[in-house]
């Protein structure tokens, strides 16, 4: 048989799979530079970057969970939680460097051969996909060759566990229980799916900065970002908190098990904690985190919800996940 006509049925739709690549890199190249146009307008004139402070949550029962989405969100259950106040914006660059420049602390990023690395860096997503990039840390968000040069008011990111609960220390504040999270986060309302009622996207408004797009080839920014956002630029929640849900990831103080009961009756010092257990992970100390993250899409990650929970390696940080602390107490949530 003529070799050209015993391979022609596959050269057809490798033509097409090349051109259909070659589609999207263009779609997703017109898109990045769109989405940072938007990102700098909006920047400009809805953001809240010199913001601080701190909010009081009142005491109160709350659902927690849900029972509609990802098992782990499960079951639905009434809790108690006792007074608290919790930062009202993801703790920022600038406010880490303060940290850093009064303690001396060294971030577990920077020394990650000690962690068992083969070398200092951490998790970045670019591209549309994650790699362990050598020289990543908070100073260099994307790599060795950014800074956080005018990123004062950013997100800290690549904080691991570790750092988090280091920065909670030196502040005199502790990391929220996933319990103190979820009840803040949920600004007021109670059992309903978004931080801000039912509807994602209520009158077509993005009320915080998640994925738009087909995930993870093309994020159109139609929320006014595509990637991390200065801290506040989308309305606060009832509770006067800025990015609870979105922007990025949020560590709590607990260990992650798939069933959250599992927690219930842990000692309150976190030393005598168990590091947890995630059966896609198996070995690996893990923590939850909340509230999800920009890379969070309809297509790919809904855990853009209050109830949305997720484990993640506390010994390592990635250029989605920060946190913010609150006041410490001495009273543990009350849950059934
Ligand atoms: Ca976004
Ligand atoms: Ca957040």
């Amino acid at each position: 048989m003529n070799p050209l006509i015993r391979y022609r049925r596959f050269i057809l739709p490798a033509a097409l799979l090349l051109a259909a690549a070659a589609g999207m890199a263009l779609v997703e190249r017109a898109w990045q530079t769109a989405s940072v146009r938007r990102q700098n307008s909006h920047e400009m004139s809805s953001c809240h970057p010199a913001a601080a402070g701190f909010a009081h949550i009142p005491a109160g029962s709350f659902l927690m969970g849900s029972d509609a989405h990802y098992a782990e969100e499960g079951p639905q259950q009434a809790v108690a939680v006792a007074a608290f106040d919790i930062d009202r914006f993801e703790v920022t660059n600038a406010q880490f460097a303060q940290f850093i420049t009064e303690s001396g602390y060294v971030t577990s990023a920077e020394r990650a051969t000690k962690l068992g690395f083969p070398e200092s860096g951490s998790a970045v997503f670019s591209r549309s996909t994650w790699s362990f990039v050598a020289g990543a840390d908070w100073r260099h968000p994307d790599g060795p060759d950014s800074d956080i040069q005018g990123r004062d008011h950013d997100p800290v990111v690549h904080v691991s566990f570790e750092d988090a609960q280091a920065y909670a220390d030196w502040a005199g504040r502790a990391l929220p229980t996933e319990a103190q999270w979820e009840y803040a986060a949920r600004g007021g309302l109670n059992g309903q799916e978004y931080a801000w009622g039912d509807t994602l996207t209520p009158g077509g408004n993005h009320l915080a900065n998640t994925w738009q797009g087909l995930f993870p080839v093309a994020d159109t920014g139609a929320d006014g970002h595509a990637g991390r956002a200065v801290v506040g630029c989308y309305p606060a929640n009832g509770y006067g908190l800025y990015d609870m849900i979105g922007n990025v990831w949020e560590w709590t103080a607990d260990p992650y098990f798939p069933d959250r009961r599992f927690g219930k009756d842990l000692p309150a010092d976190r030393l005598e904690r168990p590091i947890g257990f995630d059966p896609r992970q198996p070995g690996v100390p893990v923590g939850v985190i909340k509230g999800g993250s920009f890379l969070c899409a309809p297509t790919g990650c809904r855990r853009y919800r209050p109830a949305a929970r997720h484990a993640q390696d506390t010994g390592l940080g990635t250029n989605h996940i920060g946190f913010r602390t609150v006041s410490r107490t001495a009273a543990r949530d009350a849950m059934p």
